[in-house]
């Protein structure tokens, strides 16, 4: 089967070799500072970023034949099918010329987990995961002011509940497999940054040796 990689490398080069794809998954409750720290990390660890809820969002201004299926979905703070978010991220992954990704937001069930690893064939370097209690969460999603349909108190609820049932799960997965890279997430930005720092930085170190 045709993996994610060989799919990237032929849209790249025609040359259908393998090109090897280091993909990080950036997890974390609802408001913990993914997108926050995933914006820093592009900044000084030459990454690229791709939320799976900024896709999903992407895809139904497009407009697209399943917009009002994911708009629905993110007004509950339910989960969209696996197969809608992987076929984003595989393109997002393919017409990109990098070969390093931050994926943020997801896997956020074991489902998600194991389809995208099944689909692409990636399996991640390693997991950040921002650990945040509920109420700096909380705080922080009503005061984030950007519009979006689910930073209001009702949703917010329905999401950290899914985050506990469905995505700590997945957490929990990787950190039995020691791939997790626990982050203490609700000091201020700069102070977690310093912590996620330090974890590429030991990556970047492993790389070189
Ligand atoms: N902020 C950040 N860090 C701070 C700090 N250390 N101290 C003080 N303030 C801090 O941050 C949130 C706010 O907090 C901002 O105002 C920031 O300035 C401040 P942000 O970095 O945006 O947090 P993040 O963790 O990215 O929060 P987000 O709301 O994006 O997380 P979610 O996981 O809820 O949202 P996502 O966009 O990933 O998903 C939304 C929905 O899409 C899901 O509920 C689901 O319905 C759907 N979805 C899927 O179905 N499948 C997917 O794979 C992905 C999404
Ligand atoms: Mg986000």
């Amino acid at each position: 089967m045709e993996t994610v990689v060989d799919a990237a490398n032929k849209g790249a080069n025609g040359s259908g070799q393998n090109k090897s794809v280091t993909v990080v998954f950036v997890l974390g409750g609802p408001g913990s500072g993914k997108g926050t720290q995933c914006a820093n990390i592009v900044e000084h660890f030459g990454y690229t970023h791709l939320s799976a809820g900024d896709l999903l969002r992407a895809e139904i201004k497009s407009g697209s034949e399943n917009g009002n299926m994911i708009d629905n979905m993110i007004k509950e703070g339910k989960i969209v099918p696996s197969e809608v978010t992987i076929k984003l991220l595989q393109k997002a992954i393919q017409e990109n010329g990098n070969d390093k990704f931050l994926i943020d937001g997801f896997p956020r069930n074991e489902e998600n987990r194991a389809a995208f690893e099944s689909v692409t064939g990636i399996e991640p370097e390693f997991v950040l995961f921002f650990d945040c209690s509920e109420g700096e969460m909380e705080t922080r999603l009503l005061n984030r002011n950007q519009g979006r349909v689910d930073d209001n108190i009702e949703t917010i609820r329905k999401r950290f509940k899914v985050f506990l049932e469905s995505s700590l799960p997945v957490i929990e997965y990787y950190n039995a497999k020691g791939k997790v890279r626990k982050i203490d997430a609700a000091k201020p930005i700069e102070k977690v940054f310093e912590s996620v720092r330090s974890v590429f930085t030991i990556l970047g170190d492993k790389a070189a040796a």
